[in-house]
């Protein structure tokens, strides 16, 4: 008998349907039980893949006892130093960096981060202000921070901007406004406006030092997934504008301390299935290359600094700030 024919007999008969369909819903709540314990099942297998170790870590493996050496007072010592040493072109009194990003990705956590670790006095920075994760954006000025003073004057500064977001987020028109260095600091940008060229925090005639030199893309390691494709057309758009200028770009993967096996200890961050997971994605997305990805987890909980955030948040520092030295020498 044929499906049609079957259910048409359910109902010719008086008695039989109500049988049949208690069976069918039997059936249907029987296989839904089933697939609860199967889905539990496999969620825990899934789990406890996630945090078995990989053999070898996805960077830096040139250090040779892995986590030891590279999250080591000697590690942190040696960057540092490096950092203190760092020729400063010429024909330039600042290096100057800005921070782009959606909304609660963690900008203005990082420049206290970097902060944190540049000054290196055991206090964690709060320069700038930072907020709960589902509000409105916070950060809606341009802020600039001095990240460090080197010698003959010459400054590390980084700059914190609204966020982007389609609709209510900075327009692109002000960032490239501000790359170029026509927007003065505490500029408060407008998401309706771009910025006037009569406004007083507008500058008429920018120099080299009132330039970015370098951004860092600030995306969220847990939610970067669900980027607009409008938003991500923002990126795309700067990117290529950052390109043609030749400005160096780096993108900064934040909340890395939430995936698996980072939780319980950041030492582990490069043995983490996950971690990899999402560094190789947000390498995609991004359109970068794997050494421009750089994944940190910012000092937001923390009352004291620790080795692994530090050494995170100076790799990156590091590597922005020769390039964006060797920018500002090409000039
Ligand atoms: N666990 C963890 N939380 C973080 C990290 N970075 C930022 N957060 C949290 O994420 C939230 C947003 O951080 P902000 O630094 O304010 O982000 P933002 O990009 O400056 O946000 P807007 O200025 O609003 O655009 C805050 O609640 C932070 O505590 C991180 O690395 N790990
Ligand atoms: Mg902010």
């Amino acid at each position: 008998m044929g499906f049609w024919d079957w259910l048409r007999s359910l109902f010719g008969k008086k008695d039989e349907p109500e049988g049949q369909i208690k069976e069918l819903k039997d059936k249907i709540s029987r296989l839904d039980d089933e697939l609860e314990n199967v889905t539990q099942e496999r969620d825990q297998f899934k789990w406890l893949l996630e945090e078995t170790p990989l053999e070898k870590p996805w960077r830096y493996d040139e250090y040779e006892n892995h986590e030891d050496d590279l999250f080591s007072q000697d590690t942190k010592d040696g960057i540092l130093g490096n950092i203190d040493s760092t020729q400063f072109p010429a024909n330039c009194r600042y290096i100057n960096l800005l921070v782009v990003g959606l909304f609660g990705s963690g900008k203005s956590s990082f420049i206290n981060t970097a902060k944190t670790v540049l000054r290196n006095s055991g206090e964690i920075s709060t320069i700038a202000a930072v907020y709960g994760e589902y509000f409105d954006p916070l950060t809606e000025k341009l802020h600039e921070v001095v990240l460090k003073e080197f010698q003959d004057g010459k400054r590390l500064r980084i700059y914190d901007c609204r966020g982007i977001r389609a609709d209510r987020g900075i327009q692109s028109h002000d960032l490239e406004k501000t790359i170029n260095g026509f927007v003065r600091n505490d500029y408060r940008y407008n998401p309706e406006n771009e910025i006037d060229e009569n406004d007083e925090s507008y500058r008429q005639n920018p120099v080299l030092e009132d330039e970015m030199h370098g951004v860092l893309f600030v995306a969220d390691a847990e939610k970067f997934k669900e980027i607009e494709n409008a938003d991500i057309a923002i990126f795309r758009d700067l990117r290529q504008f950052l390109i043609e200028k030749g400005i160096p770009q780096r993108l900064i993967l934040t909340k890395m301390d939430r995936l698996h096996l980072c939780k319980p200890d950041l030492r582990w961050i490069f043995k983490s299935r996950q971690a990899e997971e999402r560094g190789d994605m947000a390498t995609k997305a991004f359109n970068m290359q794997p050494n421009q990805v750089f994944p940190i987890s910012n000092y937001v909980q923390e009352s004291v600094q620790r080795i692994p955030h530090d050494i995170l948040a100076l790799k990156v520092i590091k590597n922005i700030l020769d390039a964006a030295c060797e920018y500002v020498e090409q000039r």
